[in-house]
């Protein structure tokens, strides 16, 4: 099909409502419809097909930090490997590393999970049933009891027991950034006295249905902690997701994992290609 002046105007104005839907943002929408129209223009794009696969490619051209090598989980043989888990409440943190615990068990991997979520009461017991779910042993102290406790005896047992994979499940209190921060600095200094490891994943869960406030968490605990991945949930059920592209850009951080569901295999491993299509069904 060729295209008019009018259509194409509409065809821009229909893309670049789909990436506001998409939760994008403002900033980057502004300059992806820029792009893509000097692109069309460059490349003499006529038809809505033609332009649609531009803005793919566009949108693949800005997850720079997102190719295979970095968005795998960085695991090495022979050692443990730490997985901190960090993010607000209720985005998905627990859920993931039961997922995350699946993953690694199934391919192999001796894991053990730490129960550092004392805050909530109902948030160790959940821990516990994904370690029964998952035949991953965790964990755990009293309700209450300091998280650091908890690291400090999840990457004891891990180191001393000779286990490949410790993933380490937090509290996400975000209302005192103070507060978060001294909690997180103290969780950090036992990782790496007990480990011996300076150079562990700390993930940050973002919920992807909390549409541009996920930048706002991102950034809060970027200034906070060494991130050195994204786990986008809640991704199943809803068009939203584009708030990884400005995540990923600003942070300059891999995706590494997506949330499609509540099931223990509802995670999938962060491909950009797949990523960008589905923005698009
Ligand atoms: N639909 C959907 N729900 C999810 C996903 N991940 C987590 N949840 C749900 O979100 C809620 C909060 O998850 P939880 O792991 O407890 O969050 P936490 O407070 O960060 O540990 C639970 O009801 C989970 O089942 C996902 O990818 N998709
Ligand atoms: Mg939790």
């Amino acid at each position: 099909m060729l295209l008019g002046k009018t259509i194409n105007d509409d065809l821009y104005e229909e893309l670049e409502e789909l990436l506001i839907q998409s939760d994008i943002g403002m900033n980057m929408t502004m300059q992806l419809v820029e792009e893509l129209e000097s692109s069309v223009s460059r490349k003499k794009l006529k038809t809505s097909e033609q332009i649609y696969d531009e803005l793919k490619e566009l949108l693949k051209a800005k997850l720079i930090y997102n190719d295979e090598e970095n968005t795998k989980l960085k695991l090495k043989d022979g050692k443990l490997n730490i997985l901190l888990v960090v993010g607000v409440n209720g985005v998905g943190k627990t859920t993931s590393i039961g997922k995350i615990a699946k993953k690694l068990k199934d391919s192999g991997k001796k894991v053990i999970i730490g129960a550092g979520d004392t805050f909530r009461a109902a948030a160790i017991e959940q821990v516990e049933e994904w370690g029964k779910r998952t035949g991953v042993e965790v964990v755990k102290q009293a309700h209450g009891s300091d998280p650091a406790a908890v690291i400090f005896d999840t990457v004891k047992t891990a180191k001393n027991r000779g286990f490949d994979v410790a993933i380490l499940d937090t509290a996400g209190r975000l209302h005192n950034k103070r507060d978060l921060m001294k909690e997180l600095e103290k969780i950090n200094k036992i990782i790496r006295e007990q480990s011996g490891e300076t150079d562990f994943e700390t993930l940050l869960v973002i919920d992807s249905t909390t549409g541009q406030n996920g930048l706002e968490q991102a950034r809060i605990f970027n200034e906070i902690v060494d991130l050195t991945g994204i786990i986008l949930t809640k991704f199943d059920g809803t068009a939203k997701g584009g708030i990884i592209f400005p995540i990923t850009s600003e942070l300059k951080k891999p995706i590494k994992f997506i949330g499609v569901g509540e099931g223990i295999e509802d995670l999938r491993e962060f491909d950009k290609k797949e990523f960008v299509e589905a923005m698009f069904d």
